[in-house]
């Protein structure tokens, strides 16, 4: 699989995929990424990629003709794969582990990042498959966006993880979608704070006992929405239930 990102900072992407499970799927020849400035696609001699909005109003806008080229000169064509084209934009669609699954069914993702008030919108129309946010929060662009749909959907691709992890055990798809339990190690006890007894015992049946209802207990408490597509067993239902009475 491969990404194509196109950016006016390329320079900001120079860290961020020389480390970790990122660079190792690159190493192992498992992605390819490939950075490209913007301005290589204008035709004027001072490589302008924005300008002012129609209907007035503050800060520019970035317009069509280098974007729709960009896309144009690097989407592979049909014969070559599947390839999908992402905005990353607040006004996107919140990006999420199912849509990073989905992403990682393509043979190519070109990231375009937003930057300034905004993009020309018939870049949308002609040539963007999706448009993505990664949360109800105000970036400086579409840069770090990108890094983190890069990041999610790379740990999916066979291969990417070391054979000890699995992405299948993550926290939204492996513990069926509740959050993770707490985790202790060494010091048994750290500024008078001891890791609970049940770790310590050795007896594995009631250690993931405890797991299993500390994961419940977080997610009810912070976040109650994913409980919604969780398969609740008989002994879950019981023990929710009991919290819920106990909190009241
Ligand atoms: C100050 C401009 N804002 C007026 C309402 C809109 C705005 C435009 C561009 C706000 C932020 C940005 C830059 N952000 C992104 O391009 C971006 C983003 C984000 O800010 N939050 C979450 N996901 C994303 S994906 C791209």
């Amino acid at each position: 699989m491969r990404f194509d990102i196109v950016t006016i900072f390329p320079e900001f992407f120079s860290g961020p995929f020389e480390h970790g499970i990122i660079r190792r799927a690159k190493d192992a020849g498992i992605v390819g990424v490939g950075v490209h400035d913007l301005r290589s696609w204008t035709s004027d001699r001072h490589h302008v990629v924005d300008d002012r909005p129609f209907g007035g109003g503050a800060g520019m806008v970035l317009k069509p003709e280098p974007l729709v080229a960009a896309v144009e000169s690097l989407r592979l064509p049909p014969e070559r794969g599947r390839a999908v084209v992402v905005l990353t934009t607040p006004q996107g669609r919140l990006f999420d582990q199912r849509e990073a699954e989905r992403l990682a069914s393509f043979d190519q993702v070109v990231l375009l990042c937003g930057r300034y008030e905004g993009v020309d919108e018939r870049v949308v129309t002609a040539v963007v498959d999706e448009e993505l946010s990664i949360g109800d929060v105000v970036l400086s662009g579409g840069e770090l966006a990108a890094c983190v749909v890069v990041d999610a959907v790379v740990r999916l691709l066979p291969g990417s993880l070391g054979c000890e992890h699995s992405a299948s055990e993550d926290s939204f798809s492996g513990h069926g979608g509740l959050l993770d339990c707490p985790h202790y190690t060494r010091p048994a006890e750290f500024r008078g704070i001891a890791v609970p007894d049940v770790l310590l015992g050795g007896n594995h049946a009631e250690i993931a006992t405890w797991r299993r209802r500390q994961a419940l207990a977080r997610t009810w408490q912070r976040r109650p929405d994913l409980l919604e597509g969780v398969d609740l067993g008989e002994d879950d239902k019981r023990f929710l239930e009991e919290l819920k009475a106990t909190a009241k």
